[in-house]
């Protein structure tokens, strides 16, 4: 079964719309097959985003990332990469489509509330690096 690593960014834990995305999440019949909340240090935050660690925007993104809790999920389903990466809309939630989480509830390019993995080679390692086998439920 395919899967992608979401979460819900410190800026949407913060103003307290965790539930408002679970329910989204719900409503289009994902199936969320992990979850956890956690706290990830500015080092974590690196290790997590080192694709992007020659970014000029690396040090505010692992400083955002790194400002409070965040909620992590496995989703799983057929294409549930594209279909996540779907629902959330585009980066910049001013370029997001409409009745995106990303256009509903962003900030800005940088605070834009939610995360998904881009590729089946992302998601190994993003998964992984949250989640052990053991965390996520049989099956998916
Ligand atoms: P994605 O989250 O849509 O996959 P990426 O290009 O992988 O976008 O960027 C990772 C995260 O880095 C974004 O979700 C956003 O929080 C932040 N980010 C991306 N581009 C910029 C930028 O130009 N300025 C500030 N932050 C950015
Ligand atoms: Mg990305």
């Amino acid at each position: 079964m395919e899967r992608s690593l979401a979460i819900i960014k410190p800026d949407a834990v913060e103003r307290g719309i965790v539930g408002r995305i679970i329910s989204r999440i719900e409503k289009e019949k994902l199936k969320i097959s992990a979850m956890k909340m956690v706290h990830l240090t500015k080092g974590e935050a690196g290790r997590f985003y080192y694709v992007h660690k020659d970014k000029i925007f690396f040090n505010d993104l692992i400083e955002y990332m790194s400002s409070g809790p965040i909620v992590v999920m496995v989703l799983a389903g057929e294409g549930i990469i594209n279909k996540w990466r779907q629902i959330m809309g585009a980066t910049d939630p001013a370029k997001a489509e409409e009745g995106t989480i990303r256009r509903i509830y962003g900030t800005d390019i940088q605070r834009n509330v939610v995360h998904g993995s881009d590729s089946s080679e992302s998601v190994k390692f993003e998964v992984n690096f949250f989640f052990s086998e053991l965390e996520v439920e049989n099956g998916a």
